[in-house]
């Protein structure tokens, strides 16, 4: 009975992965990098994206995000502002409301990017600590997003999301003087699970460090194009 239910998650995680192969095979053929934006919700991660997808085309990267909710299109509208395309993907529509973004979902959107116009693709995955993780889409580089909100135990209780990540963000540093949060600690932590990752403190709020997470997707894009 056990062996069966751990059969069925390794087909789906299996058909998942084929799909992915085929989105990253369609985004390679466009010269397209492709950045997987996770964290809890509300760490911040669409704010984030309002700051450091601002200025990125004059730094010659020329973005676009596809948005992951389960409904509603609020943070698409706020990314429109920035005047680049903006996709949104609900997982209620048809996919059962999931809490992660997969494979399907996003080969479902491809047809709705413009890839021939764009450099660089960021995905807002769903707000979730623990499925997104598991889901491939075919990106290039993931990035986890921990707000110093969340508490220092995170990488130690969600290790697989810590550790499936190129850079981790620690957000809302400006919140700091009001909390009793440790970010030695949290650090300490991070390098328990994922020793060494690349890891920026920023504040979405006040811009603080918000040049590193941009320098870092010119830098990936760049790696990635160079690859391709
Ligand atoms: N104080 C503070 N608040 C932030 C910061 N980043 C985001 N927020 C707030 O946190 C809430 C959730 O942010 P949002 O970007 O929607 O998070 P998401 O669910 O991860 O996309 C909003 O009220 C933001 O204004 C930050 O650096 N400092
Ligand atoms: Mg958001």
């Amino acid at each position: 009975m056990h062996r069966t239910k751990v059969r069925v998650v390794e087909d789906v995680l299996d058909a998942n992965n084929t799909i992915a192969r085929a989105n990253r095979e369609d985004f390679d053929r466009h010269g397209v990098t492709v950045v997987n934006l996770m964290s809890a919700p509300g760490a911040g991660k669409t704010r984030l994206l309002e700051r450091a997808l601002d200025g990125l085309a004059e730094a010659g990267v020329r973005a676009a995000v596809l948005e992951g909710d389960v409904q509603g299109s609020y943070d698409a509208d706020r990314l429109s502002l920035l005047h680049i395309p903006v996709v949104q993907l609900n997982t209620d529509g048809g996919f059962g409301g999931e809490c992660h973004l997969d494979a399907n979902m996003v080969r479902s959107a491809i047809p709705s990017l413009p890839l021939a116009d764009i450099d660089l693709l960021v995905i807002e995955n769903v707000g979730n600590l623990v499925c997104p993780a598991e889901f491939r889409v075919g990106e290039d580089a993931r990035i986890m997003v921990c707000s110093v909100t969340e508490g220092e135990d995170k990488p130690l209780k969600y290790p697989l999301m810590f550790r499936a990540c190129e850079l981790v963000i620690i957000n809302k540093i400006d919140l700091l003087e009001h909390l009793d949060f440790d970010l030695e600690r949290l650090e300490a932590n991070l390098d328990a699970v994922h020793p060494g990752v690349e890891r920026v403190r920023v504040s979405a709020r006040t811009g603080d460090g918000v040049d590193g997470i941009r320098e870092w997707l010119v830098r990936t894009t760049e790696r990635a194009s160079a690859v391709a």
